[in-house]
């Protein structure tokens, strides 16, 4: 019999979950007493008391530092809580899109995700904690503020300090906790049920000829030593026939290899590198959880994210998944660039915008309006679970590519010839100074917000745009009505230009401010510019407008998209 004891505490001020759950460093985590406890009690006390004993919760994070003592810490804070059944994966590992789909196959009443997705890891780097909720997906507004209000107040919570689950053998145990029903912990193979889930999307068959057959083409898949690498190397590896040396750093670690664990064209450099000779026809990076993803073509030839779901939305056909269901309507996040609207138009189906974060997604999806929905981030998904699946999103290029027996470059330039090119760029500046960064939204936001800047117009070398609306951006879900406001700052010019200033729901230190920028360009003449080249105007103006650089002290992005 497994004792329970209450361990008195108290609470955080600083536990509001961002963009996508808590995110701290993992100092923050280690050196606070009680501070992972305390938001774990946080999220256990969202489910009903009622509910606990007959209540599945999975669990299983990234692999990052810290994850195995809070996998402990939530077994031995659930046990005590109630809860009826874990479900965790093998070693603690499961990426958030195989998180999502345990959930949803299990009918589990949520899941707790332990990651700081593609921010660094060690011992000094970032931790995080994530509730999804039981649709698979991410909790949504209304219990992520739930979970904050607990965490303001608490006081104790219960815990059975002698409880130790063992992560690394699959299989069920067995614990008597006090007065409760026996507690099972389940421990899974990570990648069985989300392996089994892609086997009914795609036409694996075709993709494995593709892979291995007499035509195949050579990829590189990067997993940056990320979770998703026994994905990649079961799925893609042993199953679609794909050389072992074609997935490269498939071992998680703690720290990443030291390196950021984010898909993207700084980040990844290891594998734009890698793909410049020509040797491999396709390329595909991932974040620390699998939920990101960066596609590539021969020679490094870059596909942009809000480019990528594009071209997925106007090649559904090419999915089993999407012939079978059809695509009930499309979805993209507010910075985004509108590359897809024009496909929506095209096909006539019902396009939304949502704000930052994969969790507006969720109730569109679950009332049937949405199939296929993507963001800049590098994101990309669609209803089949609830959360952005890195994995899924290369399966779908090369399903793509299967159909059309055509390279990247050429699906992506002919997509350009009949949609015209939403040319799109991100500036991020990373760890800037948070008042500066609050102040300099405030005063942008009291500059944009006078009646009189609609109509101004600003001018860099020959171009000039005319202001046609700007505002903060503010969504009401079409499903529930629940209304979601300061969004994001938006300036949209009269030839539907637009920039956007953010502040990033995702960092731990300090503020990352995002400027995003999209203009649209239909002449085959100009399709194929350089996109930086493109956009300087736009730029310059951004800049002068928001009076970025020095507001912030800083002169250069950290990262461009
Ligand atoms: C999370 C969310 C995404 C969001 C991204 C960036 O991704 O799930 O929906 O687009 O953060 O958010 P922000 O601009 O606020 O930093 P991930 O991959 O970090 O979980």
């Amino acid at each position: 019999m497994v004792q329970i004891t209450v361990v008195k505490t108290k609470p955080y001020a600083d536990q509001k979950p961002g963009t996508s759950g808590l995110r701290k460093r993992v100092t923050v985590f280690q050196q606070n007493q009680h501070y992972a406890e305390n938001f774990i009690q946080s999220i256990i006390s969202v489910i009903e008391p009622a509910e606990r004993q007959a209540a599945t919760v999975v669990v299983g994070g990234d692999g990052r530092f810290y994850m195995r003592e809070a996998i402990q810490l939530i077994v031995q804070i659930a046990a005590a809580n109630g809860i009826g059944h874990l479900v965790i994966g093998q070693d603690g590992i499961m990426s958030t899109p195989a998180v999502s789909c345990v959930i949803r196959q299990k009918k589990a009443v949520g899941g707790i995700i332990l990651t700081a997705s593609h921010n660094p890891g060690g011992p000094n780097g970032d931790f995080g904690i994530k509730y999804n909720i039981a649709s698979g997906g991410p909790a949504p507004e209304g219990i992520t503020n739930q979970i904050y209000e607990v965490s303001k107040v608490l006081q104790e919570y219960p815990i059975c300090l002698d409880l130790k689950a063992d992560l690394s053998t699959v299989g069920t145990q067995t614990f008597q906790v006090d007065s409760f029903k026996p507690f099972t912990v389940d421990i899974v193979d990570s990648v069985e049920a989300y392996g089994e889930m892609l086997r009914d999307i795609f036409d694996f068959p075709a993709l494995k000829e593709l892979l291995s057959g007499a035509k195949h083409i050579n990829v590189r898949l990067d997993a940056m030593h990320g979770v998703v690498g026994p994905y990649v190397k079961k799925i893609v590896c042993e199953e679609l026939g794909s050389p072992a040396d074609s997935a490269v750093n498939c071992v998680p670690k703690e720290d990443f290899g030291g390196h950021h664990p984010d898909p993207n064209l700084t980040y990844a450099a290891e594998l734009v590198n890698s793909m410049k000779a020509g040797e491999y026809d396709f390329g595909a990076a991932f974040d620390g959880d699998g939920d990101r993803n960066m596609v590539l073509g021969k020679h490094g030839f870059f596909v942009n994210p809000s480019d990528s779901v594009a071209v997925i939305a106007a090649n559904f056909n090419s999915i089993p998944y999407f012939r079978k269901t059809g695509v009930k309507g499309l979805a993209r996040s507010m910075p985004t660039s509108a590359a897809l609207d024009n496909v929506a138009k095209a096909l006539q189906m019902q396009l939304y915008e949502t704000p930052t974060g994969w969790k507006f997604f969720g109730n569109l999806m679950d009332a049937g309006k949405l199939s296929l929905c993507g963001e800049e981030s590098f994101g990309t998904g669609s209803d089949h679970i609830r959360e952005k699946d890195g994995l899924w999103a290369v399966l779908a290029w090369l399903s793509i590519l299967a159909v059309r027996k055509q390279s990247v470059e050429e699906i992506m330039k002919d997509h350009w010839h009949k949609f015209g090119r939403n040319f799109f760029t991100r500036y991020d500046y990373e760890e800037v100074d948070s008042d500066a960064a609050n102040k300099m939204i405030a005063d942008l936001q009291t500059a944009m917000l006078d009646p009189s800047f609609v109509g101004k117009k600003f001018s860099s070398g020959d171009k000039t745009y005319e202001v046609a609306l700007s505002d903060n951006f503010a969504y009401t879900d079409p499903v529930d009505g629940s209304v979601s406001k300061n969004q994001g700052l938006r300036i949209i010019f009269s030839d539907g230009s637009r920039l956007i200033f953010r502040l990033s729901g995702t960092g731990s230190a300090g503020a990352t401010v995002r400027l995003y920028i999209d203009s649209y360009e239909k002449d085959p003449q100009k399709i194929y510019q350089d996109p930086q080249v493109m956009l300087a105007p736009l730029v310059d103006i951004a800049l002068k407008i928001s009076q970025l650089q020095e507001r912030t002290g800083r002169t250069a992005p950290t990262v461009i998209t």
